[in-house]
């Protein structure tokens, strides 16, 4: 065996391949984890566009022999099974357009959540790199790349770490022309889509009311940190295990007995914990989200809570967040 290895190990440095590739051969082999849940990709790597899971555009050789997938508005190119165990902070695209173009990147389904949107100026049909920020994502998912306006071609993607965000920003004085990123005010004629609202907004909510009332139903995309999602006619927030909501100066004047919750998600298991005031100590509530369709699910509050505190919700998962209200304590009706 171990001669055996020996040999391959001669062949690889016989024809000039060196140690780095090999690393970058073995980086991109699945792990254990991933061996067990089926095979994934690591987004981390660059990513040919046409090497994908389904697409509804065009193949396309360029005379470098460069391979592509041309989209026009209305096709995709799909990923399945895209492992983004380390997040995601930025998301980048080698592409060209022959016109001002968008390409959203939405995550399970084609007309599923927004996750970044590219507003490309016209490249006149050269390759070109373009990165956008995005909203977090976390572990083994599906992500869509969208034509809604144009007419472009997609070489490869990869997703950019925050880590490596980080360090590129450290050095960013050394290289003041490292912004890749469109001059969308060149091109205002870009914005012709109708869904603006579906645009993920991370902004802190900037004005929480005095007070919020607990015994009505509360938007969760109303709470600090909760982003705003569109579906039909449902707004949700994005609840996640990075990513921790919170519902400032709520008054408990009638008491609490439960707290309702409207939620969905993909996964087994996932759950929604309730604290007061800080995240320490033992959870107020705690509920499992529903899976697949937004359902209400009531968490039972054993701990006298009254006045004023700061809500807490925290997830062990990722998990759409509808709204919430909360029921008062059985003395208030006595
Ligand atoms: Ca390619
Ligand atoms: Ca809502």
């Amino acid at each position: 065996m171990k001669k055996r290895f020996r040999v391959v190990l001669g062949l690889l440095t016989a024809i000039g391949i060196g140690a780095s590739s090999i690393t970058a051969m073995a980086s991109d082999v699945p792990g254990r984890w991933e061996m067990e849940s089926g095979p994934c990709l690591n987004p981390y790597m660059t990513k040919e566009a046409e090497v994908n899971f389904g697409d509804t555009g065009t193949d396309i050789t360029e005379e470098d022999g460069t391979k592509a997938v041309g989209l026009v508005k209305g096709e995709y190119i799909k990923f399945d099974d895209v492992k983004f165990d380390q997040g995601m902070k930025k998301i980048e695209i080698t592409a060209k357009t022959y016109a001002p173009t968008a390409i959203v990147v939405r995550r399970d389904r084609e007309d599923g959540r927004v996750l970044a949107k590219f507003k490309i100026k016209d490249t006149q049909g050269k390759y070109e790199k373009f990165s956008v920020e995005t909203d977090d994502i976390a572990e083994k998912n599906k992500i869509f790349f969208v034509c809604t306006v144009g007419d472009c071609a997609i070489d490869s993607w990869r997703a950019i770490t925050k880590e490596e965000v980080e360090i590129a920003e450290q050095t960013v004085t050394e290289e003041p022309e490292v912004t890749e990123e469109p001059e969308v005010t060149e091109e205002p004629t870009v914005i012709e889509e109708p869904a603006v609202t579906e645009e993920p907004e991370n902004t802190e909510n900037p004005e929480q009311p005095e007070n919020v009332d607990p015994y009505v139903e509360n938007e969760a995309e109303d709470l600090t940190n909760a982003g705003a999602f569109q579906e039909g006619r449902i707004t949700y927030a994005y609840i996640s295990e990075r990513r921790v909501l919170v519902a400032h100066n709520v008054n408990f004047e009638q008491g609490l007995s439960s707290i309702s919750l409207k939620t969905r998600t993909r996964y087994d298991n996932a759950t929604i914990e309730v604290y007061v005031d800080d995240t320490k100590g033992t959870p107020i509530a705690r509920t499992l989200a529903s899976k697949y369709d937004f359902r209400t699910s009531c968490a039972y509050v054993s701990s006298k809570v009254s006045g004023v505190h700061d809500v807490y919700f925290v997830a062990n998962n990722e998990i759409d967040f509808d709204e919430w209200s909360a029921m008062p304590s059985a003395d208030y009706f006595q």
